[in-house]
């Protein structure tokens, strides 16, 4: 029987689509979203710590496949891609039941040639497999394709509506698709989709760039406090650096010293209230700490 495809969307659509569609099926593709020339200096700038980056360590990680990390801290085009207003857009519709979102990670996944598929997983399993409500979604996470994703050099497996399935199953490739896209173009997925690295057929290396994102009370799958080293953190946009958790999540997690918005550390030199505040958290906080203290008074 012929699986039900990955849907694809154009890229004039919005991030409420994008977010509609992840709603129903759990996996997008949006089609030709970044150029020709912003692939090509992507990959030159990350293509000397692909270099250096050895395969991974156990079949999961993929003994064939490359996965280099710490893309804000290493190239200027990957910060542009965390920030994209696609995905951020998307993030603030998809996640809107928490009070702000963040980074989770970003990693380039290059999976070559030979290398067999993953296992079949839901990302959101790396909370140590907690078992979250059917539709509360916890990550919004996108593969932006640096080659073509083809169904022979290792296009990502998904199985669409995935999304509503009880948790722990176990599936084969038989039971997915290929998510097919053209280079350039972005599969978004929720942290609840059933999906995998594909197997790499073919005689190239399939190279895609994993930027996911997460509820801010959910601890990062990358430690971007150590990843980026302050001083670097310090040039970066106050946007980019709330999301990668120089902000509270929630009214209190997070803080630093005397209840200090981690911001304040990073960048002294701004006034902190308000500042940067890109995913219109603030009004939520307050409302938050007038919950909190009202409950105390009770
Ligand atoms: O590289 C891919 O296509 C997906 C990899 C993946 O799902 C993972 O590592 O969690
Ligand atoms: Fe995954």
């Amino acid at each position: 029987m012929e699986k039900e495809k990955v849907q694809h969307l154009p890229a004039s659509c919005s991030g409420d689509d994008v977010a509609a569609a992840l709603t129903a099926d759990g996996a997008v593709i949006v089609d030709s979203v970044i150029s020709s020339d912003f692939v090509n200096d992507l990959n030159a700038e990350l293509r000397p710590w692909m270099e250096r980056t050895t395969p991974g360590p156990d079949s999961f990680s993929g003994k064939n496949t490359r996965r280099t990390g710490a893309l804000v801290a290493r190239s200027q085009k990957c910060r542009e891609l965390v920030m994209h207003p696609l995905a951020l857009a998307t993030c603030r519709k998809f996640l809107a039941h928490a009070t702000s979102f963040q980074l989770h990670l970003t990693q380039v996944i290059a999976i070559g040639p030979g290398e067999p598929g993953q296992t079949i997983h839901r990302d959101q399993w790396a909370f140590d497999f907690f078992g979250f409500p059917r539709g509360f979604e916890v990550q919004c996470n996108t593969i932006w394709a640096m080659t073509d994703f083809t169904e022979l050099n290792g296009a990502t497996r998904v199985i669409p509506g995935s999304n509503r399935f009880d948790d722990k199953l176990r599936f084969t490739e038989e039971d997915t698709s290929a998510a097919e896209m053209t280079r350039g173009s972005v599969l978004f997925y929720s942290g609840s989709v059933y999906h995998g690295g594909g197997p790499n057929r073919s005689s190239e290396t399939r190279v895609g760039i994993n930027i996911t994102y997460n509820l801010s009370w959910l601890r990062q799958e990358e430690n971007q406090y150590l990843a980026v080293p302050l001083e670097v953190a310090r040039t970066l946009p106050v946007e980019l650096l709330r999301l990668m958790g120089y902000q509270r999540g929630a009214y209190a997690l997070g803080y630093v010293g005397d209840l200090l918005d981690p911001i304040q550390i990073v960048r002294p030199d701004i006034l902190a209230a308000g500042a940067g505040d890109v995913q219109g958290s603030a009004e939520k906080l307050k409302q938050q700490g007038r919950e909190l203290r009202q409950s105390a008074k009770r």
